[in-house]
Formats: structure tokens, sequence, C-alpha cells
């Protein structure tokens, strides 16, 4: 039998360390995991921290970038490869939404629909958030999020706070 594949949409934010290098990194090695092809980073936005009390211009500012790929894998088995190239770079789990040298979220597997203690998706904030948004809007400006709709629509909704991101040369 030949496997399916299935388009998925994987989104990186650091707020501490080398971020872009981080983010480059990780991406390129999703993009080596078996079961995983095609995938394309979109460009980063530097972006204002959310934080559970709101944006906070005080806090390190993120990086954030989308991929989109193709996978074989199953949500649970892509989850685990997200989380060991997390643990890779650094990243401690502290409190919700606490500063991070990397984290990664499926945001879409697909057409389908998970929800069970590890892994919700589609992920449930991306309509709301610019700093997901906005990135995925460069790579795709045909993108459309399952359940929400157009992406250009849901960003201009939101409003785009994020920022270009120059990369030193
Ligand atoms: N989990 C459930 N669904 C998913 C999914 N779709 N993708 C579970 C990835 N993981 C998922 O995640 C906690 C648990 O969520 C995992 O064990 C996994 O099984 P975590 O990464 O340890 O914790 P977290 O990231 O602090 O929590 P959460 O709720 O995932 O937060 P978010 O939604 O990732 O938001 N501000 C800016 N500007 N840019 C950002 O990227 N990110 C966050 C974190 C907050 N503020 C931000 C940004
Ligand atoms: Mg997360």
């Amino acid at each position: 039998m030949i496997a399916q594949l299935v388009p998925v949409l994987i989104a990186f934010g650091a707020n501490l360390g080398d971020r872009s290098v981080t983010i480059r990194e990780a991406a390129a090695e999703l993009g080596r995991v078996d079961g995983v092809s095609g995938l394309q980073l979109s460009p980063m936005r530097e972006t204002i921290a959310l934080t559970p009390d709101g944006p906070d211009p005080e806090a390190p500012r993120y990086l954030n970038a989308v991929a989109t790929a193709q996978t074989t894998l199953g949500p649970h088995e892509l989850l685990d490869h997200l989380q060991r190239i997390e643990a890779d770079h650094g990243r401690a789990r502290g409190e919700r939404w606490a500063d991070r040298t990397l984290d990664l979220d499926l945001v879409l597997f697909g057409g389908r629909v998970v929800k069970d203690d590890r892994l919700t998706v589609p992920h449930p904030l991306a309509h709301e958030r610019d700093f997901v948004l906005a990135p995925w809007l460069a790579l795709d400006p045909h993108a459309v999020l399952m359940g929400h709709g157009r992406v250009a629509e849901l960003l201009e909704r939101v409003g785009d706070t994020t920022m270009p991101f120059e990369e030193a040369p």
C-alpha cells in the first residue's frame, strides 16, 4: 500500500537565544525526517510576546515563521519529532507561554480534527494570531485555515502587528 501524503502546517516561535538560526536549523531538521517531504519555510516575522496577560512589549521579542510540508507520518508521530527537535534546541518546559528557545506547534494536519490529551488540531488559536497568519500569508497568498476561511481576511480582521525581520549582514 502507498502511504498517503498529508499536507501539514507547522508554526515556529523563538524568543530566546539565536532565534533565526534556531528556526532555520529546526526547519532543516524537520525537512530531513523520514516521512516528511517538500518542507517550505516562510519568511520570519518579528513579533511582540503574547503572554497570558496580553501582549508584553518588555518581554524578549519573538521571531515567528511557519512551514508547509507533506507527511506520511501520523499526527502523534509528527508531534514526537517536533518535541524532539524542540528539546534538541534547549527548550525547557516551564510555565505556559513562558519565554522559550523554540516552540513548534502543529497547526494543521490535512483535514483531520484531533483532540486528545497530547494534541489539538487544528490549533485552536491560530485564527486569531497575527504571528501565525502573517508569515503564512507571505508563504501562500491563497492560504485557507480550515474552519475559519481565507488567511488574508483573518489577518485583516485581527490586524497585523508583526514586523519584518532583517537578518544581520
Ligand atoms: N499540544 C496540544 N496541541 C498541540 C499542537 N497542535 N501542537 C500539547 C503542538 N503541541 C500541542 O505545549 C504544551 C502541550 O501542548 C504539549 O505537551 C503538547 O502535547 P508546550 O509547547 O509545552 O507549551 P506552550 O507552548 O507554552 O503552551 P501552548 O498552549 O502550546 O502555547 P502556544 O499556543 O504554543 O503559545 N507570542 C508570540 N509573539 N509568538 C509566539 O510564537 N507563542 C506562545 C505559545 C505564547 N506567546 C507567543 C508565542
Ligand atoms: Mg507550543
